[in-house]
């Protein structure tokens, strides 16, 4: 089995190129590139960041694999009730198509449209709606990802709606019916919806095409490394083999409190050799 890293694993406590060149040395060759490097409210800033960040991974033996779309509010803009503000969302999701096939990277990872309680609608009509909203997306993401030569993976949310569940991703993956179309498995969001991330995994076999590898309490999405949580690593790793994944796992922590980054490193490194003791 293969390894790698969201590079907010370092970065920002190290610079862009001290993370690499870490992750070069502990031979965690396939990254991600998260949203957060490239965050800015404007397009052409964020253009200038993607040609930069590519330019600045050439020098390094690495293999940029994964990219994180925009999330947050544009998951809730994509749903709102505003033809205008959908359109506008969509066609900023759109751009990352183009943003991860100058970054050279096969997958980007988008989080699914989500739903607001609505003063007009039960809650049944909430659902039927972002349902069919999220299936239109992945139709319509799919055709570009074809033309730009990349695959999008709608990740499984942390919060407990639609896209939680392998149930509703693999409805996705149908009304897709695309080679472009995937799954990105999250361990800890699995998780903390108290779905076991093994039993998901064999699940959405066939379907999944990136990773994000992390662990937790089980009650909140803390982004801790592999057995820092109640997560059954040794289940993960068998439930990845059993589902025939042939890609990287690709770990996202970081966020933990103040772990400095040579005990980062370590902790890499330890997880890493225990992790592939088991695949
Ligand atoms: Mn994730």
């Amino acid at each position: 089995m293969r390894f790698g890293a969201d590079i907010w694993v370092l970065y920002p406590k190290l610079g862009l190129e001290d993370t690499l060149r870490v992750m070069e040395d502990l031979e965690l060759r396939y990254i991600e590139y998260p949203y957060e490097l490239f965050k800015s409210s404007r397009p052409e800033d964020v253009e200038a960041r993607v040609a930069e960040v590519a330019d600045v991974a050439e020098s390094y033996n690495l293999i940029p694999y994964q990219l994180h779309a925009e999330y947050g509010d544009i998951c809730f803009e994509l749903s709102s009730p505003d033809e205008g503000v959908r359109g506008s969302a969509f066609r900023r999701l759109c751009r990352w198509i183009e943003y991860a096939s100058k970054l050279g990277v096969r997958v980007l990872v988008v989080h699914a449209a989500f739903p607001r309680p609505s003063l007009d609608m039960r809650y049944d009509e909430v659902v039927k709606r972002i349902i069919e909203l999220n299936v239109s997306y992945v139709r319509e993401l799919a055709k570009l990802a074809e033309d730009h030569g990349v695959i999008v993976a709608v990740e499984n949310c942390m919060e407990p709606w639609f896209c939680s569940s392998p149930q509703d991703l693999l409805l996705l993956m149908e009304a897709a019916a695309s080679e472009h179309v995937g799954v990105c498995v999250d361990t800890g969001h699995f998780n903390v919806n108290s779905i076991n991330p093994a039993d998901a995994i064999r699940r959405l076999s066939g379907y999944i095409v990136a990773t994000h590898l992390h662990d937790n309490d089980g009650r909140h999405d803390q982004h801790l490394p592999p057995l820092s949580g109640n997560i059954d690593w040794r289940g993960v790793m068998g439930a990845f083999r059993e589902a025939g994944y042939e890609g990287p796992l690709i770990y996202e922590f970081g966020s933990f409190g103040g772990q400095s980054p040579r005990n980062v490193v370590e902790t890499l490194k330890l997880v890493t050799e225990y992790l592939k003791a088991l695949a």
